[in-house]
C-alpha cells in the first residue's frame, strides 16, 4: 500500500475540542492506501513512519478537504433576463407563476443531451475544485420527466469520474412543477416522482432524495408521500425547506430521519427543536440569500442553542445562486449570517460531510478518514472565510495520493 508522510504542516484537523479549528502547530499527517493512519504534533510522530516518502508544505495550513454538500451543478441555459426582472422589482415567485424560475431552466436542460450537460457543468465544477472541494452533491430537478431527471444524473455521476471528485447525486423530481402538470401537483408525483424515484434507484443513480417544500412547489402532505416512498426504498433524505415562507417543511424533514433540511430563513422554533431531536444537520446557503436580497435571516443563535449541526453549502444554480465559490459562501455566512469562522470552516468539512452521510469517512483530518486534504497558503484558518473573493489554494491531496 502507497504510503505518504505530509510534515511541515499547521493542521486544522477540524475536530471539536478545546483547540479552534482542532488547530496542531508543526503537524505530521501520514497516509496510506487512500487514509489517514495518524496525525499530530511531528513530535509525536511513531518511528516507522520516520522512513516513508515525505512531502513538505513549509509550514501551509492544512484543512480537510471542502465538501460542497448542496449544488445544482448540472443544467442548461442561464437565468440573466431574470436577474434583470428582479432588479426591476419582480419577486423570485411572481416570476416562477409567470412560466419562468424553475421551469424556465427545465426547457433549457431538457434541450440538452446528457453530453452537453457533461460539458455546461465542467466550468461550474473546476471552479469549485479550484478552491479546494473534493466531493461535491449535484441534484436532479431540472428535468422534472423521468427520462429527462435521469439524464441529469447520468451527467451528475459521469462528472466524478471526469474530475476525480467525489460526487454525491440527489433526486429532486419534486423540484417544480413542470408545464404539462400545471394545476396537477398530484398527478405529477404519482405519474413521473414517484416511479421516476425507482428508476433511478433501480439504476443506481440516487444517494438521496430531496424535494422543495413551498407555496410554489410542494406541501408537506405531497413530500411524506415522496419521503415514504423513499423510506421504502432505503433511500435517505433531504429538503429545501422554509426558504420563501415557513411551510412546516423542516419540522416534516425531522419526522423523516432527514439527513438535513435546508435554506431555513423562515424556520421558527419548532422546527428548529425537532430538527435538533432528528439530528437533522442545517444547510444555510447565504448564496440564495444574498441573490434574492432576503431579508429574513436563518435563526443561526436559536440552532447553535439547540445544538443543530450548521453545514454552509454554494446552492449553485441558475436561478437564485449562480454561485461558484464555496469560499465566498463561507465569506457570505459569516457577514450574513453571522457564523464564526469557524463555523464556517466546519460548515464546509465535518458538517457538510455530515449532511451527505459521509461523516465516518470525510469531514476531519483524523486517522481512519479519507485522506483528503487541503493545502492553503494562508497563516490562520480565519482567513479562509475573511477573504473576498480571492483564491489562496496551494493544493489538493485526494484519496490515494498517487
Ligand atoms: N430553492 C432554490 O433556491 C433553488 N431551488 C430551490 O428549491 C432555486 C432553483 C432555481 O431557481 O432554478
Ligand atoms: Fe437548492
Amino acid at each position: 500500500m502507497k504510503r505518504l508522510l505530509i510534515t511541515e504542516a499547521r493542521l486544522a484537523t477540524m475536530v471539536p475540542g478545546a483547540q479552534p479549528y482542532g488547530l496542531i502547530e508543526d503537524a505530521a499527517i501520514a497516509v496510506e492506501g487512500g487514509h489517514i493512519a495518524w496525525a499530530g504534533a511531528r513530535a509525536g510522530l511513531p518511528a516507522e513512519w520516520a522512513r516513508a516518502e515525505q512531502v513538505r508544505l513549509e509550514g501551509r495550513l492544512v484543512t480537510p478537504a471542502l465538501i460542497d454538500c448542496h449544488t445544482h451543478l448540472v443544467f442548461g441555459g442561464e437565468r440573466a433576463s431574470e436577474f434583470e426582472m428582479r432588479l426591476k422589482g419582480a419577486s423570485y415567485e411572481e416570476i416562477a407563476q409567470a412560466g419562468g424560475g424553475i421551469v424556465s431552466t427545465v426547457a433549457a436542460t431538457r434541450a440538452l443531451s446528457e453530453d452537453e450537460l457533461v460539458a455546461a457543468a465542467l466550468p461550474r465544477l473546476n471552479k469549485l475544485m479550484a478552491e479546494g472541494v473534493a466531493t461535491v452533491e449535484i441534484k436532479s430537478g431540472y428535468g422534472l420527466s423521468i427520462e429527462d431527471e435521469l439524464k441529469m444524473l447520468r451527467a451528475a455521476r459521469r462528472l466524478a469520474a471526469l474530475r476525480g471528485v467525489r460526487v454525491r447525486t440527489s433526486y429532486l423530481a419534486a423540484h417544480a412543477v413542470p408545464v404539462e402538470y400545471k394545476g396537477r401537483r398530484d398527478a405529477y408525483i404519482h405519474e413521473v416522482v414517484l416511479p421516476g424515484m425507482e428508476a433511478a434507484h433501480a439504476e443506481g443513480l440516487a444517494d438521496a432524495v430531496d424535494g422543495f417544500c413551498e407555496g410554489i412547489a410542494f406541501s408537506p402532505e405531497q413530500m411524506a408521500r415522496v419521503f415514504e416512498k423513499a423510506r421504502a426504498l432505503g433511500l435517505p433524505v433531504k429538503l429545501h425547506a422554509e426558504q420563501l415562507s415557513d411551510s412546516g417543511g423542516a419540522k416534516l424533514a425531522a419526522r423523516f430521519g432527514a439527513l438535513s433540511a435546508d435554506h431555513l430563513e423562515y424556520l421558527e422554533e419548532e422546527g428548529v427543536a425537532a430538527m435538533a431531536k432528528a439530528g437533522t444537520v442545517a444547510v444555510l446557503l447565504p448564496g440564495a440569500f444574498y441573490t434574492l436580497r432576503e431579508t429574513s435571516v436563518p435563526p443561526v443563535a436559536s440552532l447553535r442553542r439547540a445544538g443543530v449541526p450548521i453545514a454552509v453549502a454554494t446552492d449553485c444554480n441558475p436561478g437564485t445562486s449562480p454561485l461558484t465559490s464555496l469560499l465566498l459562501a463561507l465569506n457570505m455566512a459569516c457577514t450574513l449570517f453571522r457564523l464564526t469562522p469557524e463555523e464556517a470552516l466546519a460548515g464546509a468539512t465535518r458538517q457538510a460531510a455530515r449532511a451527505l452521510g459521509l461523516a465516518e469517512a470525510l469531514g476531519t483530518v483524523e486517522p481512519g478518514k479519507r485522506a483528503e486534504i487541503a493545502v492553503w497558503n494562508v497563516e490562520h484558518p480565519a482567513e479562509l472565510a475573511y477573504r473576498i473573493g480571492f483564491n489562496p489554494l496551494d493544493r489538493l491531496i485526494v484519496g490515494d495520493v498517487a
